[in-house]
């Protein structure tokens, strides 16, 4: 087994990321004798990335005119929670019930579903929670949709430091942060390909891994992942690469010296890398993170890399 580190780290990170609902707050000072009652929710069911759904939720009480806090929130396909919007200390008299609004542009395409609470004011305590009150699907525009309808960027950054000032701590743009294990990063500024330096790569371990992660780009407009890659003091480093779907699978490992030159990483000599989103299994996928293993079983000697991007 080539890679049995990795799906370990990508079951916990899913762990993690699940959320839980407010479904365990303590009770005070709020009235029980206020009924408040979700009717509906509604959501256009197909929208395009960038544009903006209208998601109302329509609550009435059955009790008391005292106040409620309306929570509404979105989670993606991983029940992750992407977008909240609530309304507190908001009284809706019996008979008239009232109509909550939250306008969410999704960025990301996917399935997408709406839940929402009723919860005591400050969030105090839970009336009711209607977990998938309604769905929507944001999918990618179909080829020559107007100007303007989705801004699209023409790449999109990983790794880059062009715009950041020299010795700044800031490894990567808050997007993608490291997931690392078993890693050690760093930046050298003696050799780069762009910016005031490029990042070091130092494994600690066999079957550590670069993991640097994002909460998910649509690939849907791009081709092709473009690295520089330098084998440092030694080279000689064989590695594999692989990427996260917009589910977190990880997806087979394909190995970096099919895109090298030389078939391997040369002595302080930097390469650049492009390998197709195809070969990674991620084109017209959602990315949510790139991983760079050693693939001997051994340490590999540090590495550098640079100006690391989507395009
Ligand atoms: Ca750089």
């Amino acid at each position: 087994m080539k890679t049995p580190k990795i799906f370990t780290v990508w079951m916990v990170s899913l762990v993690l990321l699940v959320g839980m609902p407010i479904a365990t707050k303590t009770a005070h000072a709020a009235s029980l004798t206020v009924k408040p009652v979700h009717v509906e929710t509604t959501v256009e069911p197909l929208v395009y990335i960038g544009t903006t759904v209208h998601i109302k939720s329509t609550i009435k009480n059955l009790g008391t005119p005292d106040p409620i806090l309306v929570d509404i929130e979105v989670k993606d396909v991983l029940g992750r929670k992407v977008a909240q919007k609530f309304y507190d200390n908001e009284i809706v008299v019996v008979g008239s019930p009232r109509t909550f609004a939250f306008d969410w542009t999704p960025s990301i395409k996917g399935n997408y579903k709406i839940s929402v609470g009723l919860i005591y004011p400050g969030w105090s305590g839970l009336y009711g929670w209607t977990e998938g009150a309604a769905r929507f699907t944001a999918e990618v525009p179909p080829a020559g949709s107007p100007p303007g309808h989705v801004k699209i960027p023409a790449k999109i950054n990983i790794y880059s430091d062009a715009g950041a000032s020299w010795g700044t701590l800031s490894l990567f743009s808050s997007n993608w942060p490291s997931w690392s294990w078993n890693t050690d990063l760093g930046t050298i500024t003696s050799t780069k390909t762009e910016g005031p330096s490029a990042l070091t790569v130092t494994y600690k371990t066999q079957w550590a891994g670069l993991y640097l992660y994002n909460d998910g780009v649509d690939t849907s407009h791009y081709a092709t992942l473009v690295f520089s890659v330098n084998g440092g003091p030694t080279g000689g480093q064989e590695l594999q690469l692989l990427g996260f779907d917009g589910s977190l699978i990880a997806m087979p490992p394909i190995l970096l010296s099919k895109y090298l030159p030389q078939a391997k990483l040369l002595p302080n000599t930097w390469q650049t890398v492009r390998i197709p989103l195809a070969d990674l299994k991620l084109a017209g996928n959602v990315i949510t993170g790139i991983a760079i293993q050693d693939t001997t079983g051994g340490v590999a000697p540090t590495y550098y890399l640079d100006n690391i991007f989507i395009e």
